[in-house]
């Protein structure tokens, strides 16, 4: 069976066949991430950091059932305003298509469509996770099992105390995928620079996890890889500041019987209420450097394909 792919914005398509260096953008996060309109200015801030990096920006969605990589201005402007856009990972694609829907693309299946339309890395700011108390609840990110099937390499700041971190790096291990944190032994927590855990592998340039990306691929693994980038030291959070604050804001989720789909929003946006927009800084500042060193990276994984 042949595969889909999405359409392709005319600068997306003319960089994939010249072979130069693209970086995939994922759309929840203008969504269901962030409030209009930091939303808008942040998908556009990062698409400029692609640019400025040396990259050309692909930022994934449905757009009335469409599947689609590379949006022009006033589409993203039209994303981040939309009301009830539905929340797609991979498995639900293909109704979101079948309806005309308009969707955000989450991590997995903002994976899935760049891989679809042969980009190799994918910026983001945080994936989802194995989230506390799954023992009970098995809430489990698609985000990690498409990491486990999908050669998409993925540049996040780590996961944030939302989740079970401990769990979530077993979880990638089982699936497969390595850790490889950007310039630091520590897993970083998204907020702050340091989780408490050791992520696997470390690397110190775009360039050597561009060749361990090659090298990953080229033993037929068929995994992604999950590249973790701490948030720069001037934006980073304290530890006691947030970690309360998520505490606060799980406390309440539970309280209020939310789950699935809507957890990790519902989180996101109380976080952000709760540290009175602080929360929402960090995670803007590591969005961009997140994008950087994608581009930086893409940049070097294009010389290594040519
Ligand atoms: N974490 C963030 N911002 C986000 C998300 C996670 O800090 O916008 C989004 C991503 O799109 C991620 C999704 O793929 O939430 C995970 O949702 P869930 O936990 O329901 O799988």
């Amino acid at each position: 069976m042949t595969l889909l792919k999405p359409k392709l914005s005319r600068e997306v398509a003319d960089a994939l066949a010249a072979g130069g260096p693209v970086v995939a953008l994922e759309s929840t996060i203008i969504t269901h991430g962030m409030p209009y309109p930091a939303n808008l200015e942040t998908a556009k801030a990062v698409e400029d950091v692609v640019r400025q990096n040396g990259a050309v920006p692909a930022t994934i969605a449905v757009i009335d059932g469409e599947l689609r990589a590379g949006l022009d201005a006033s589409e993203l402007e039209a994303l981040a305003q939309a009301k009830g856009v539905v929340k797609a990972s991979g498995r639900d694609l293909a109704v979101a298509m079948v309806r005309k829907a308009s969707a955000g693309t989450t991590v997995s299946a903002t994976m899935l469509l760049a891989d679809l339309a042969g980009i190799d890395i994918f910026a983001t700011g945080g994936v989802g996770g194995v989230h506390r108390g799954a023992e009970q609840t098995f809430d489990i990110s698609a985000d990690l099992t498409e990491l486990g099937r999908t050669k998409t390499a993925v540049v996040c700041a780590g996961v944030k105390s939302i989740l079970d971190i401990a769990k979530t790096l077993e979880y990638l291990e089982t699936q497969r995928v390595p850790v490889i944190a950007f310039g630091t032994e520590d897993f970083p927590a998204f907020f702050t620079r340091k989780s408490g855990y050791k992520a696997d592998h470390r690397l110190d340039t775009p360039e050597e996890i561009a060749e361990a990306m090659h090298m990953h691929h080229k033993l037929g693994t068929g995994t992604g890889l999950m590249i973790a980038n701490p948030i720069p030291e001037e934006f980073a959070l304290t530890p006691d500041f947030i970690d309360g604050t998520i505490n606060d804001a799980v406390r309440e989720a539970d309280e209020r019987g939310i789950g699935r789909k809507e957890l990790t929003p519902f989180l996101l946006a109380r976080i952000n209420e709760l540290s009175k927009g602080e929360s929402l800084k960090a995670n803007i500042a590591l969005v961009k450097n997140n994008a950087a060193l994608a581009s930086r990276m893409a940049v070097a994984y294009a010389a290594i394909k040519k």
